[in-house]
């Protein structure tokens, strides 16, 4: 049988780590023939609940759960991980600037990057739910640069759940199954400032655009539901997305390991320069993964308005890079 893989998970006590710890521990997210020893980070004060989530999953008995531990060192936490799900941040408290947002979640990810970059495996494939979490995804690495041990390419963020979501209204919109579409992107920024794309979506070979045929839906409907449906559901649910969040994760890094067999799906990548985005910046790309590595998708043809929405969701980003720069000295 194969060896453990070592996932770390930060925020473990949260509700999104609640939604996603069993569905790793079971096998949904590396293969049903793949152990995992789950590492868990938290707080200190949130280690009595780490502890309870622990309970529970012994109590599953899950044949694939090779191990785990708890902790709130970073350095024991990430130690020989394979994987890193950093799920855990500052959410934004009341009164709270955007700046002090972003400079909150820069302490935390600097320290968690060097943490990474020291103490895991030199391959280790980081994927950043936390917000805001391209910036976030850019300071780990940036931080990890240091250090030189783990390639920049693994520090991704989490766009999936914008292009699950993106799936799902053109489901609707169309009567037809999810299954049946192909070739969606959401571009840039984890934010309302996205742009979900779907200028090459395929459903069963016919293109979507066509078949929905109302550019005004398109723009004034479409676009901004995906935009804010984050908002829609803390709104509905009086709490932020907590299990789509989570699936999203596991489609992610599900993906990313085990390939996609030519499909597009969005990652939030470091910019290699592909189309005109500056190398670096952790931005929303449609992406083809095969033998544990990602690829964008190269050469598609950008028109005014996707360049419009592209360079404004890349603004948004340039200034969360600029908002963090002193703290990455
Ligand atoms: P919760 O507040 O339920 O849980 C967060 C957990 O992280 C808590 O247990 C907290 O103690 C822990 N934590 C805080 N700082 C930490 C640190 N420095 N090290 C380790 N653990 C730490 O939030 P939850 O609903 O689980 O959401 C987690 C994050 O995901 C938030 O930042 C949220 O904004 C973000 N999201 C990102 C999404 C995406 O698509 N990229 C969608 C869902 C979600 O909004």
């Amino acid at each position: 049988s194969k060896a453990p893989v070592r996932v770390a998970v930060t925020g473990a006590a949260g509700q999104i780590g609640y939604s996603l710890l069993f569905r790793i521990a079971s096998g949904e997210m590396l293969g049903k023939d793949q152990p995992v020893i789950l590492q868990l980070l938290d707080l200190p004060q949130a280690q009595k609940a780490v502890k309870g989530v622990m309970m529970e999953l012994e109590d599953c008995a899950f044949p694939l759960l090779a191990g785990m531990i708890a902790t709130d060192d970073p350095n024991v936490a990430f130690k020989d991980a394979q994987i890193a799900l950093l799920v855990g941040a500052r959410p934004r408290g009341p009164g709270m600037e955007r700046k002090d947002l972003l400079s909150e979640n820069a302490k935390i990810f600097t320290v968690q990057g060097k943490a990474i970059a020291e103490h895991a495996n030199p391959d280790c494939k980081v994927l950043v739910v936390g917000n805001p979490c391209n910036t976030n995804a850019y300071i780990a690495m940036k931080t990890a640069e240091k250090v030189g041990r783990i390639p920049s390419k693994n520090f991704t963020a989490m766009l999936r759940l914008d292009h699950n979501r993106a799936l799902a209204q053109l489901a609707i919109k169309t009567g037809r199954p999810v299954s049946s579409f192909e070739h969606i992107v959401v571009w840039g920024n984890h934010s309302p400032t996205m742009y979900p794309d779907y200028r090459f979506c395929t459903s069963n070979g016919e293109s979507v655009k066509d078949l929905i045929n109302d550019e005004t839906w398109y723009r004034e409907v479409f676009i901004p539901t995906v935009g804010k449906r984050g908002a829609a559901i803390i709104e509905a649910r009086g709490l932020s997305s907590a299990a789509s969040a989570a699936n999203a994760a596991i489609d992610h890094i599900r993906d990313w390991w085990l390939g996609t067999n030519g499909r597009w799906v969005t990652m939030g990548v470091p910019s290699d320069g592909s189309y005109g985005i500056p190398e670096g910046i952790v931005f929303g790309f449609p992406c083809v993964c095969e033998n544990g590595e990602y690829r964008i998708v190269q050469g598609l043809p950008i028109d005014d308005f996707s360049r419009e929405r592209i360079l404004a969701t890349l603004n948004e980003l340039m200034e969360e890079r600029e908002g963090v720069k002193d703290l990455l000295g």
